[in-house]
């Protein structure tokens, strides 16, 4: 470990550029990380800045055991204890994650509305079959009404969604019966996307909710909001308005970049723009315009979460994950970089004023000094979409000798919604979880994990993801993922069919092998991170795996998180009753109560908890542990033992 831990990353595309920018004399993320070291205090959730008397640092002591004299000091000015602070920031966490997931949410409504009034001409409903089945779901009429009639009233119901102030949130019914229940007897069964955002910001201001068990309570809630809430209500809808991903083989790295095209890169969360930029860079009259300066065509690539969401509806290739949007421009390739909302890192401005390329910022609520500023509007996407490829396409001339695009790209298959996988398993007439199901009940699936988030500058690039992912796929358990854990693992080489054969177990690869899926499934982005608790939810009702969430054998991890969202993530899947591991930090660490609490008695009360293990390696083993704690529970362990060495039950597979 110690030795991984001295290099920056595990990808040579990134060791490469990081090397180039040195010789540039360009500052990175990587860079800027060496000279700005954590708070060790704010790192464990120990400094409190609410309010003006402060800042208060309550730091653990370390390296000796506390008195309880010196544990009643260790607090705030106005006497708030360590478990206080502690739990409040992590409160605000989970806040900021579900607000910018609901805010994500909101905006694609508003999107989705627009279109169905006609409002949005270029937007148009492109997955009749999921209107009308989330139309069913909603209790929305269907009869002979028109799509636009129908998605209207979808529209006008999830949007109410944002600002409700009692009852509870309408997609809270599509858990196991038993899942909620636990939440009403909890008491965190959301009541409105919106109000539990504000709610969480009220009881953290300075002298409001003093208890930290009552402020971790409001976290189940707010989290609950995001994942059955704002993050669903958006993968729901973009697939309605975009079409549902189904799989589709694309590349990954910076060598998707093209010396002799314009390169334009996009950057951020939501879809909409990115949708119309992969339409309108395939128009003829953009490419001649670009033919027109001197480049052979226009290259459009995806970085973070946006990258995600046009990879699995269009197939356009990934540059790369969060720590290499400095890097994509450190190429001197990339005519533009255009980006939205979420996990943009200031310092691209800088970094793009040392190269050609031009950032162009798109969205009212995330503008950037000295960035040029294009406002997307949806009622006029093509337009807008066009006039940004304008802009890039006008900047090619300006390139200049020093490009260096790394030789380097791997194959990934991509695009595995729910519906997706209901139909790869199951077939076309009786699509369904059962062979999934089956499959674990035998234990040639030993059990199912979700390794999503972040990359982190604190630890090696991509290496916590790929080596746990490889020990999740080696012990036979099938893997999910979104987000920049996807892409650290596609550029590994794990998102493809013959990673089965290569890395996963026997049990796994068998099964992967016969339906001709890889052993790590990429689900989209971090939004879609709804898409697991939806097919989590289908294992349940198909049967034979106990009757709610928890009783499955699945696990979630984090391995590389750095952003608010990951820790709303975490919770609402813990909340939901899944074990959830994190790396790299943990943030209540200055609260030995609170890390208890979140690390076992949330179990008690929601049936899955919180764990911290940075050794990717040891977290792996923490989630199969856990996955065989289930697998015993619901009786089917001894299955497992059978199938790994009976050699007719493999013949006997290989027959069917
Ligand atoms: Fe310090 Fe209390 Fe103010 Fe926080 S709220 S900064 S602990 S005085
Ligand atoms: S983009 S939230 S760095 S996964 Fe969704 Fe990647 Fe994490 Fe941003």
């Amino acid at each position: 470990m110690a030795e991984e831990k001295e290099t920056k990353s595990i990808d040579q595309v990134t060791v490469e550029m990081i090397e180039k920018a040195a010789q540039d004399g360009v500052r990175v993320v990587f860079s800027r990380a060496e000279t700005t070291k954590p708070c060790p205090i704010g790192a464990e959730g120990s400094c409190c800045s609410i309010c003006a008397m402060g800042p208060c640092r309550v730091p653990l002591p370390k390296g000796k055991e506390e008195t309880p004299e010196e544990k009643k000091k260790r607090t705030g000015v106005c006497g708030a204890t360590a478990e206080t602070i502690a739990a409040r920031n992590f409160l605000r966490k989970i806040a900021a994650g579900a607000a910018a997931h609901g805010d994500h949410g909101r905006r694609v409504v508003e999107a989705f509305l627009l279109a169905a009034r006609g409002e949005a001409p270029e937007f148009q409903i492109k997955d009749e079959q999921k209107l009308l089945q989330l139309a069913l779901d909603l209790g929305i009429d269907i009869g002979d009404r028109s799509n636009n009639e129908i998605a209207v009233d979808i529209g006008e119901t999830l949007i109410k969604e944002f600002g409700k102030q009692e009852g509870e949130l309408l997609f809270l019914k599509r858990a196991p019966l038993k899942r909620q229940e636990i939440w009403r007897q909890q008491g965190v069964a959301p009541r409105g996307i919106d109000r539990e955002v504000v709610e969480a910001m009220h009881r953290t201001h300075m002298g409001v909710d003093q208890d930290y068990q009552n402020l971790l309570k409001q976290g189940a809630r707010a989290a609950l909001a995001d994942g059955w809430g704002g993050s669903m209500i958006a993968t729901e809808l973009q697939d309605i308005l975009f079409g549902t991903p189904a799989p589709v083989y694309s590349q990954i790295n910076l060598g998707v970049l093209k010396p002799d095209e314009v390169n334009l890169i996009i950057h951020g969360h939501e879809p909409q723009l990115a949708e119309m930029l992969a339409v309108v860079a395939q128009d003829a009259e953009l490419v001649a315009y670009a033919k027109s300066k001197g480049a052979k065509g226009i290259n459009l690539a995806g970085m973070c979460c946006t990258a995600n969401e046009i990879l699995m509806r269009h197939g356009v290739p990934i540059a790369g994950n969060f720590l290499q949007q400095e890097l994509a421009i450190v190429t001197g390739a990339v005519e533009a970089m255009v980006v939205d909302v979420q996990c943009i890192m200031q310092g691209l401005v800088d970094v793009a004023s040392c190269f050609h390329t031009k950032i162009i910022t798109t969205d009212h609520r995330a503008k950037m000094e000295g960035a040029t500023h294009m406002e997307f509007d949806d009622r006029h996407a093509t337009e807008s979409a066009r006039a940004i490829i304008r802009a890039a396409i006008d900047n090619f001339p300006n390139r200049s000798q020093n490009v260096r695009i790394p030789d380097n790209r791997t194959g990934l298959i991509a695009g595995f919604s729910h519906e997706t996988i209901n139909y790869l398993l199951g077939g076309v007439f009786r699509a369904s979880y059962r062979p999934l199901n089956d499959n674990i009940i035998n234990g040639r699936i030993r059990g199912v994990a979700g390794v999503v988030g972040c990359n982190n500058v604190r630890v090696t690039h991509d290496n916590a993801h790929v080596i746990m992912v490889k020990e999740l796929i080696k012990n036979d358990v099938l893997v999910l993922q979104t987000g920049c854990a996807a892409m650290a693992c596609a550029k590994a080489g794990l998102l493809v069919p013959e990673a089965a054969a290569q890395y996963a177990g026997e049990g796994l690869a068998s099964v992967c092998e016969a339906v001709g899926i890889p052993p790590v499934l990429h689900l989209g982005a971090c939004i879609d991170n709804s898409r697991i608790l939806i097919a989590a939810t289908a294992m349940v009702k198909d049967g034979g795996l106990g009757d709610d969430l928890s009783d499955l054998p699945a696990a979630g991890a984090a391995p590389e998180w750095m952003s608010e969202k990951a820790i709303s993530i975490g919770q609402y899947f813990v909340s939901s009753g899944v074990f959830t591991v994190f790396g790299v930090n943990w943030p209540t660490l200055g609260s030995k109560k609170v890390t208890d609490f979140l690390f076992k008695d949330m179990e008690d009360l929601y049936g899955g908890m919180w764990a911290f293990e940075p050794d990717p390696i040891k977290a792996a083993k923490l989630m199969i542990e856990q996955i065989d704690k289930k697998r015993k529970a619901l009786g089917i362990d001894k299955a497992r033992e059978r199938v790994l060495y009976d050699m007719e039950m493999r013949r006997e597979l290989e027959a069917a």
